[in-house]
């Protein structure tokens, strides 16, 4: 055993990830939007799993994945015999098995509409994706305005204002933080990374989510990637 030469928070958390059995494969964390999806809502609310990253663009990243998943994507949630792929239904699977946490708003209400938001989040924005893909390490200011880039901007922003309209202008989008707050962090690191203007009360949701513990421990993460896509590191003219 080797943990007796870890620190011991880190040992801790890998006992509990044992205990729970989760194991969660994702992608460099720079640049997999989907991954960082239930990374986040695990860590936000203190659900134990051993994370396996596994680094995008290499030769050998499929065969790396197909380990874990027929589907060829990440993230891929491990649960003993349980494998669940696709960042949606990991969340939804998280929901079920840890109820008392509230990783969806307790209102039914609220609930159906966070839903709905992040299935939109989930089947839409293929403008916003193509032109303005997640980088959190670098700085592309004013790159990627197509008009279908701008067009999903102006749409997230609707969704935002309607949920912090209901929930309160200090509030997450549905008051304390949920999946749907997770749902919306890559969108975030992108708002950051191409610096979309926008109205104070969005601009100051943007650096909420940016500032929770477990989003800056995600960019924190990214931050210290060695690993890079230089495809993705360059803005094309
Ligand atoms: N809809 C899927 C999308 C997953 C996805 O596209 N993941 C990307 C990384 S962010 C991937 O695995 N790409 C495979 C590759 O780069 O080889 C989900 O929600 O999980």
């Amino acid at each position: 055993m080797q943990t007796t030469e870890l620190d011991p928070t880190l040992s801790q958390t890998l006992t509990d990830a044992e205990n729970t059995g989760l194991k969660l494969v994702i992608g460099t964390k720079n640049y997999s939007s989907w991954s960082m999806r239930p990374w986040v809502v695990m860590t936000a609310f203190n659900i134990p799993f051993e994370e396996v990253r596994i680094i995008l663009g290499r030769a050998d990243t499929s065969t790396q994945i197909a380990r874990f998943s027929a589907a060829g994507r990440v993230p891929v949630l491990i649960a003993g015999e349980t494998v669940v792929w696709d960042s949606l239904a990991i969340c939804e699977y998280l929901a079920e098995q840890f109820r008392e946490k509230a990783l969806w708003p307790t209102n039914v209400a609220a609930r159906a509409m966070a839903r709905s938001v992040c299935a939109e989040m989930h089947s839409s924005f293929g403008g916003l994706r193509a032109a303005m893909w997640m980088n959190i390490r670098v700085g592309f200011p004013g790159k990627g305005r197509t008009p279908a880039a701008q067009a999903d901007i102006g749409r997230i922003c609707e969704i935002w204002e309607d949920c912090l309209a209901r929930s309160g202008p200090h509030e997450f989008l549905f008051g304390e933080f949920s999946i749907a707050d997770a749902y919306f962090a890559p969108v975030v690191m992108r708002f950051r990374t191409y610096g979309v203007s926008l109205a104070p009360a969005l601009q100051a949701y943007v650096e909420r989510v940016a500032a929770h513990p477990a989003v800056a421990r995600w960019i924190a993460d990214a931050l210290a990637e060695q690993e890079r896509s230089p495809a993705y590191d360059v803005y094309p003219d």
